[in-house]
């Protein structure tokens, strides 16, 4: 690796390459957020993004409105070029054919089969890399990616609603509206970059909900056609099999898996029948075992989960220390005292034993506060 100290410009030609790759956030699913410019003389002779899997990777989609002008050009990539055949022939290739001069890259791929690999090529071929450059924006595009090519998880969001005083629904279990229209499109735009959507049997029985993305092709940007929107996979934990082959969301586009505990063949054949996945995972403690679950789902290729449920499975994931994130919409209301908690956790007695977190972001959208929070530490104590 060259070790040049990066110019003004390498930082804003590599913000660019963010921005598009941004524009792959709701359909790249499995494959990561990629974006590519590429500059000669201090001017874009092309740019691209990757769009969906299957289809051309940035750096081909860049190559191909340059042309020739590619022909010792610097390469920004927001993720390092990869070197293997996919759906997709190698990057490595592409660039060292184009005659590119230089590449610049945020990241190295985690992808074990590159890793290291597209760059060690590229060098090889004269090019000079340079990594490094707004790396922390570039993984901010794949936490999902990352996490499953890394540990083998997928990185878990789990987004709750409450008044200011912590509460998330009535007595009754009345919950509808905590937060306004604007959080709740919030929430819309969470679920479409999601490529599962977690909830429990409890919600399901409650509230029969649809757990789809409702948004239109124009409010999601990158998102050039309806062929392009993909639903998220709806997981429903259900341990003893009690949901109806009638629940809503079995009827609507995209899949649904249902997780249980139960060997009852009657009703698993009854969903099976609307359409439905069902899988058999262990029992942990009054549910299912939540690690072995996201294991699972990152075998299949989901990199962001986004968990929306009651107050049990989110105390539930959250105490089993699946949750890398919190994202809580809090209202200007308060519920009072006999309204429902935030999270059921097992009580604790001591402050030692609190769980701490770190707040990541904090803002208003609409009439409501959005706090993006990660967790530090898990019960234990000490
Ligand atoms: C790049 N540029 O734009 C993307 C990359 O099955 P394929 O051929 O689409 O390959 C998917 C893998 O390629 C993916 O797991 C990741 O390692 C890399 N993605 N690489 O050079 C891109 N999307
Ligand atoms: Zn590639």
């Amino acid at each position: 690796m060259a070790t040049k100290t990066m110019t003004p410009e390498d930082f804003s030609f590599m913000a660019r390459a963010i921005r598009l790759a941004e524009q792959g956030i709701y359909t790249t699913h499995p494959n990561p957020r990629v974006g590519c410019v590429l500059v000669r003389e201090g001017e874009i002779v092309g740019e691209g993004f990757h769009r969906r899997a299957g289809e051309p990777h940035a750096e081909r989609n860049a190559l191909a409105e340059a042309g020739e002008r590619a022909r010792g050009a610097t390469a920004y990539v927001t993720l390092e070029p990869c070197c293997h055949h996919g759906r997709t022939p190698p990057c490595s290739d592409g660039l060292i054919e184009a005659g590119v001069a230089r590449v610049v890259v945020a990241m190295t791929d985690p992808n074990p089969r590159v890793a290291g690999q597209g760059i060690a090529q590229l060098e090889a071929a004269g090019i000079r890399v340079d990594q490094g450059v707004m790396t922390d924006q570039a993984m901010a595009l794949n936490p999902g990616f990352i996490a499953r090519m890394s540990r083998g998880r997928p990185f878990v969001r789990c987004k709750l609603a409450m008044s200011l005083d912590g509460r998330t629904a009535m007595a009754s279990g009345e919950s509808k509206w905590i937060t306004g229209a604007e959080a709740r499109k919030d929430v819309q735009r969470l679920r479409a970059r999601s490529d599962a959507i977690v909830t429990g049997i409890g919600t399901v029985l409650a509230d029969n909900p649809s757990m789809n993305v409702r948004l239109s092709v124009a409010e999601l940007p990158g998102v050039e056609s309806a062929a392009y929107l993909l639903q998220p996979l709806r997981v429903v934990l259900d341990p003893d099999l009690q949901i109806s082959p009638a629940a809503r969301l079995l009827s609507l586009p995209g899949e649904t898996l249902i997780v249980t505990t139960s060997e009852n063949e009657k009703r698993r054949q009854a969903l099976l029948a609307v359409g439905a996945e069902v899988i058999l995972l262990p029992r942990h403690g009054i549910g299912i075992d939540l690690d072995l679950l996201m294991e699972r789902l990152a075998q299949s290729g989901i990199n962001e989960v986004l968990i929306e449920s009651g107050p049990t499975l989110a105390g539930a994931a959250v105490a089993a220390d699946v949750v890398d994130e919190l994202v809580i919409y809090a209202a200007p209301i308060l519920m009072g005292s006999d309204a429902r908690g935030l999270l059921n956790l097992p009580a604790l007695t001591e402050m030692k034993d609190r769980i701490t977190l770190e707040i990541l972001d904090l803002r208003s959208v609409g009439a409501d506060l959005r706090i993006r929070a990660r967790p530090t530490r898990i019960i234990q104590g000490g």
